[in-house]
């Protein structure tokens, strides 16, 4: 083990511990996975363009290549659906057939209505862009950024509507999602409970071939019964046209969830700061986020726990697992504060263990749970997208020492391991992926700010 330069814990043997080396190494894999328009998140394992992974990635291009910031998200809403949906894999036509497991054949899109010209899935995924195209134009302001926002806000506003009108299902201020994939962290165990519901057989995978078990450990990957039920779900919107009209009428998966719905929340903050650079009203965007964290607290706050669940419009329960993802409505600058303590009290607890000097990154899944696999996805690895948020959300309520203590832990993690997809929540061993785009975008950015930073 060599000694950190920032400080706190010390820096596994590994890539480097200097700044100016990790830059380099975010650098060079950015551009390597860099496809005309966009970022692929991996060339092996994600060959396509992600929805959430572009916002990110976004962020991260503004710090070195701004003008590729730019032309990521553009790419990325070209694919726009009429009804606003931003889908949440756009496929690269030039790839062969098989590049990426269930393909563009799978999904089907082209004859639903309203679909682009281009292969895309039918999901969506975090509505995180309007923050990453904010944070773009933060990192890299100037006439071609404020260009770039112009252009931008009419589909930013376009996919808040889609989720606002069309996947509202329970009329209460939120939207749902309809498959795990659009939670981002797919096999979550908060997805557990309402994914034991979904009819479907580990068999039927006999009949398909996963391309990712042939780049990834399969101990590390969803399970076949996860990818049953995930294919199962989408046959079930594929069969409806991917229209939301009467989803409460038997779509087998619909829950509410906190990441997805902070980000919903938060995407209205930013474009209230928006609208004014571009010409627009901040007023209704202003109002609709107030509306969202007001839902937030009722529908999905739990004060026995202190902290927010995911809620089965199935059963109309709160999920009880204790995931990371309850943590994620701490982005919200308008949380109020004994929500706020609730969850800086959760974070800091032994099941997170985000503190001023860290001594292991932050997991995805309560480590205390008998169902933590420090190795499986989103079981309890550690992955550097929902930390940044959480190291946003620390900013934006006071506690910029817990958020310094988060950005050294991921600092090390890179600095360990190098730009991997997730890491070891307890050695910070590099897993998945080991060129993985957000990772490298997220660390730049890192990189590029003071320490103990304002949010911005
Ligand atoms: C399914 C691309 C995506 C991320 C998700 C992550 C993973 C896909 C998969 O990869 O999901 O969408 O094939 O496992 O869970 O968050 O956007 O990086």
């Amino acid at each position: 083990m060599t000694a950190g330069t920032t400080g706190a814990t010390p820096i596994p043997a590994g890539t480097t511990a200097d700044p100016s080396g990790l830059a380099r190494l975010a650098m060079a894999t950015l551009d390597a996975n860099w496809e005309h328009d966009h970022t692929v998140p991996s060339r092996t394992l994600y060959p396509h363009q992600w929805s959430w992974d572009s916002a990110f990635i976004a962020v991260g291009l503004a710090r070195s290549r701004p003008e590729r910031a730019w032309r990521e998200l553009a790419s990325l809403f070209r694919a726009q659906w009429a009804d606003g949906r931003v889908p949440h894999i756009v496929f690269n036509p030039a790839l062969r057939v098989g590049a990426y497991f269930p393909g563009p054949d799978f999904w089907g899109t082209a004859g639903a209505d309203g679909a682009p010209g281009v292969a895309t899935s039918g999901l969506v995924q975090p509505p995180v862009h309007a923050l990453g195209a904010w944070l773009a134009y933060r990192r890299a302001p100037g006439p071609a950024g404020l260009a770039a926002l112009r252009r931008l806000y009419p589909p930013l506003v376009a996919q808040q509507r889609y989720l606002a009108d069309r996947r509202d299902v329970a009329g209460d201020g939120l939207a749902c999602i309809v498959h795990p994939w659009e939670s981002g962290l797919d096999n979550s165990p908060a997805w557990d409970e309402p994914m034991a519901a979904v009819p479907a057989e580990a068999a039927v995978m006999r009949a398909y071939r996963r391309h990712d078990t042939a780049h990834a450990d399969v101990a590390h990957r969803p399970t076949d019964l996860d990818y049953a039920r995930y294919l199962a779900i989408v046959a079930a919107y594929r069969d409806r046209g991917y229209a939301d009209r009467d989803l409460a009428d038997g779509h087998p998966f619909l829950v509410e969830c906190p990441l997805f719905n902070a980000a919903f929340g938060a995407a209205e903050h930013v474009l209230a700061r928006i609208a004014p650079l571009v010409g627009a009203d901040p007023g209704p965007h202003r109002a609709r986020a107030a509306r969202i964290t007001e839902a937030l607290l009722r529908r999905l706050y739990d004060p026995a726990t202190g902290t927010f669940q995911p809620r089965d419009l199935r059963t109309d329960r709160l999920v009880p697992a204790r995931t990371v993802l309850g943590l994620m409505p701490l982005i919200l600058p308008d949380l109020p504060p004994r929500q706020v303590e609730g969850l800086v009290v959760e974070a800091c607890s032994e099941r997170f263990g985000v503190a001023r000097r860290m001594d292991r990154p932050l997991p995805s899944h309560d480590r205390t749970a008998p169902d933590f696999e420090p190795l499986r996805y989103w079981r309890g690895p550690s992955w550097l997208n929902v930390a940044w948020l959480l190291r946003r959300g620390l900013l934006a309520h006071g506690y910029p020492e817990l958020a310094g203590g988060l950005r050294r832990s991921m600092i090390q993690l890179v600095a360990g391991a190098g730009c991997h997809e997730y890491f070891h929540p307890d050695t910070g061993a590099g897993l998945g992926s080991p060129a993985f785009g957000w990772t490298a975008a997220l660390l730049l950015d890192l990189l590029g700010e003071a320490p103990t930073a304002d949010e911005d």
